[in-house]
C-alpha cells in the first residue's frame, strides 16, 4: 500500500476528479471511493491522501446499540429531522454479522420516507470483507470522505455488541446509545461498555410498558458514575417509529457539538482518533508486510535454518524482519 510519486504527481489521480465529482453531488463517484476505502491498500491510502485536511466539516455521531434496538429506525428518523431543518446527511451502516441487512432495512426506511431521490441524504452499508480489522479501520476513512463530500453530519450506525464495534461507534464527535425499556437492559448495556461511550441515551420504544422505569434506571446508574468532566448524558425517550423525540435528540445532539467545540474535548477527540487510525493502519500494513514473507525465499531459507538447528524461531523471526 506504499503510496508513490510526488504530492504533485499523486494529486493527478483519479481520485481528485471523483471527489470533486461526489462534491458536486456525485453519488456513483462518492460510492467508488467508498469501495476503495473498504478494499484497502494503494487505492485507500490514495482516498486517505486526496481527504485528509479538507474535512472536519461534518459532525460525526455514532448510533450504537443492541440488535433489533431500533438504530435504523432511528436513524431514518434523524435523517428526515435533518431535512426538515435544511442539513445534509450522509449514513454508514456498519454491520459485521449480516454485511448487508443494516444497510437494506435502512434503505428500506429512508424509501419509506421519501428521501430516496432527496441528494441531502446519502445512505451506505459498508461490507466488512469476512474480516473485523478491516472494518475497524476501513470505517474512520470511509466516515472521511463523506465528511469531505460535504455533508453537514455524518451518521455511523453500528451494532454494539462486541469491543470493535463498541470501538468502531464510539469513535465518533457525539456517541448515541439506543436503549429499550425492558428488565435487564442496561445490565446488557454496561456489560458491553456501552454505559462508558455513550455521550447521550435514546430510550427508543418509549410506547412500551417499563418505558419510565427504565429511563430512572438509566439516570441512577449515571449519578452512580464518577465525575467525568463532561456534562452527564441526556436520556431522550423517542418512538423512532412515529418520529417522536427526534426533534429533542438533534438539539441535544448539537448541544453536545456547541460543548465539544466550547471545551476543547472536541480537538482531544479528533487527535486520538488520528492517533488511533495511524496505530491501526502500521499494525495492519506491518502484519501484511509479515503474511507476504511467508513462502518466499527468505521465509525458506530462514525455516531450514530451524529445522537444521542452526537457528531457533524467535531469533530467526526476529532476523526475518530486519531484512537479514
Ligand atoms: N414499538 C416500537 N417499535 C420500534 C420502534 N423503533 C423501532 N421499532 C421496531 O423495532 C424493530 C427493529 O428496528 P430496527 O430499526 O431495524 O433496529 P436496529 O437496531 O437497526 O436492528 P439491527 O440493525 O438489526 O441491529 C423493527 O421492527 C422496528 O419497527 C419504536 O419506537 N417503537
Ligand atoms: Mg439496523
Amino acid at each position: 500500500m506504499t503510496p508513490t510519486g510526488s504530492p504533485a504527481e499523486r494529486s493527478a489521480l483519479p481520485v481528485e476528479g471523483m471527489l470533486a465529482a461526489a462534491r458536486e453531488g456525485d453519488r456513483r463517484a462518492l460510492a467508488r471511493l467508498v469501495t476503495m476505502v473498504e478494499s484497502g491498500g494503494e487505492g485507500a491510502a490514495d482516498v486517505s491522501a486526496a481527504t485528509w485536511g479538507i474535512t472536519g466539516g461534518a459532525h460525526l455521531v455514532g448510533i450504537t446499540g443492541a440488535p433489533g434496538a431500533g438504530k435504523s429506525t432511528l436513524t431514518a428518523a434523524l435523517c428526515a429531522e435533518l431535512r426538515d431543518r435544511d442539513r445534509t446527511v450522509g449514513v454508514l451502516a456498519v454491520d459485521p454479522s449480516s454485511p448487508f441487512s443494516g444497510g437494506a432495512i435502512l434503505g428500506d426506511r429512508i424509501r419509506m420516507s421519501a428521501h430516496e431521490d432527496d441528494r441531502g441524504v446519502y445512505i451506505r452499508s459498508m461490507a466488512t470483507r469476512g474480516n473485523l480489522g478491516g472494518l475497524a479501520l476501513a470505517t474512520p476513512g470511509a466516515a472521511r470522505v463523506l465528511d469531505a463530500a460535504g455533508f453537514d453530519m455524518v451518521v455511523v450506525e453500528t451494532v454494539g455488541v462486541g469491543q470493535v464495534e463498541v470501538d468502531v461507534a464510539g469513535s465518533a464527535d457525539t456517541t448515541v446509545v439506543v436503549l429499550n425499556p425492558g428488565w435487564g437492559d442496561e445490565v446488557q448495556a454496561a456489560k458491553a461498555g456501552l454505559m462508558e461511550i455513550a455521550d447521550l441515551f435514546v430510550l427508543n420504544k418509549a410506547d412500551r410498558p417499563g418505558a419510565d422505569q427504565a429511563r430512572s434506571d438509566i439516570e441512577s446508574m449515571l449519578s452512580m458514575r464518577a465525575p467525568t468532566g463532561a456534562p452527564r448524558p441526556a436520556v431522550i425517550p423517542v418512538v423512532a417509529t412515529e418520529g417522536s423525540g427526534i426533534g429533542e435528540l438533534l438539539d441535544a445532539i448539537d448541544e453536545h457539538r456547541g460543548w465539544l467545540e466550547a471545551s476543547g474535548e472536541g480537538m482531544r477527540r479528533r487527535e486520538e482518533r488520528a492517533r488511533d487510525e495511524l496505530h491501526a493502519v502500521l499494525t495492519a500494513e506491518l502484519r501484511r508486510r509479515a503474511e507476504a514473507l511467508v513462502g518466499g525465499p527468505r521465509w525458506d531459507r530462514a525455516l531450514q535454518g530451524v529445522l537444521a538447528g542452526r537457528n531457533d524461531p524467535w531469533r530467526a523471526a526476529l532476523e526475518m524482519l530486519d531484512g537479514d
